[in-house]
């Protein structure tokens, strides 16, 4: 604990004098969400992280998070100075879309506009149209969808689907999963429904289309924290990385929380529903960032503007 707090005040004092901010996501551990937010930088989801290091004014970013994030806040501020305490962070999403292979998929549906998730590669990226992340698919596809457009949806099947059940919009998928929701089980989560009759229940779309029937709320990580704020209940199942668990309880103090079940989940394992990525980012490895100034995203610049198109449509449609 002395030793936390010790590299706590060291990173806060190595912010300030590196005129550095720092972008936190939800999955990551609590202490790199509460010194985001005590530096003055942010916690929220993909997009909101994106358009906050991109209105930003400090020169050096922070992202705290899997790759996909900092690549993004590279390419909208390819003059900004971006690093991350593990460059090794990635997300079974983007390992799952290489991009030569998705570009033979995009040759060969020519006449379908490109929707790609956030979580995806900068190549895979520039080969696409439109970004969206968990937080704006829904209308992005149903605007699209009104204009007369057939979509090519990568790299996440659940939220793919979940989408098209929705918007009822003409969809052809790539067959990417995240490893994290792909665990979510629907027969324990009845089970579990049964002991706590009263709880709601929150699921994040990137869980199996059988769990996301259970839910009584479906949406991104902001969604859920709306969701948990204005129901009128006390208790929650909820079915998403539980690095989001302590944003949960620290603004809901009067609710109960409990994790929805996994197929980890047993006498051995409570809580198998973290993501192996966004667990790389720790307080030793944002220290020794900080200090050196390693760990600097890269990206392309050419591939960078190509790829900003999408991301640029993405954001002005959410301002
Ligand atoms: O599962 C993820 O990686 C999420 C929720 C990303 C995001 O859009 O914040
Ligand atoms: Fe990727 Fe899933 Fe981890 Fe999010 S939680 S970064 S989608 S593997």
């Amino acid at each position: 604990p002395g030793e936390r707090t010790a590299l706590k005040d060291r990173i806060r004092r190595l912010l300030k004098e590196r005129n550095a901010v720092m972008v936190s996501h939800y999955y990551v551990h609590p202490d790199l969400q509460d010194l985001a937010e005590e530096t003055g930088g942010l916690v929220s989801d993909s997009l909101e992280m994106a358009r906050f290091g991109r209105d930003h004014a400090a020169q050096t970013l922070v992202v705290s998070g899997v790759r996909f994030m900092g690549e993004t806040a590279k390419i909208l501020s390819p003059e900004k100075r971006v690093l991350m305490p593990d460059l090794d962070a990635t997300c079974s999403l983007d390992l799952g879309c290489p991009v030569d292979e998705f570009s033979a998929f995009c040759d060969a549906h020519p006449d379908r506009t490109v929707v790609v998730y956030a979580n995806t590669s900068a190549a895979v990226k520039a080969r696409a149209d439109w970004l969206v992340t968990s937080s704006c698919a829904l209308d992005i596809v149903r605007a699209l969808k009104d204009k007369g457009h057939k979509i090519l949806w990568a790299p996440d099947k659940h939220l793919g689907n979940y989408i098209q059940r929705e918007t009822g919009a003409d969809m052809v998928f790539w067959r990417g999963a995240c490893i994290v929701h792909d665990e979510f089980k629907a027969f324990e989560l009845e089970a579990l429904k049964k002991e706590h009759p009263q709880a709601r229940v929150l699921v994040h779309p990137e869980s199996p289309a059988d769990v996301i029937a259970l839910a009584d709320a479906v949406g991104s990580t902001s969604a859920i924290l709306n969701a948990a704020r204005e129901f009128d209940a006390r208790e929650f199942i909820v079915a998403t990385d539980n690095g989001m668990m302590h944003k949960l309880r620290t603004l809901n103090p009067g609710k109960v929380f409990y994790e929805a079940p996994t197929a980890g989940n047993s006498a051995t394992c409570k809580s198998c529903a973290h993501c192996p990525w966004m667990a790389m980012n720790g307080l030793a490895g944002l220290a020794h960032v900080l200090e050196t100034g390693a760990n600097e995203v890269q990206i392309d610049p050419a591939l960078g503007q190509r790829a900003k198109v999408p991301i640029d449509r993405m954001l002005a449609f959410t301002a």
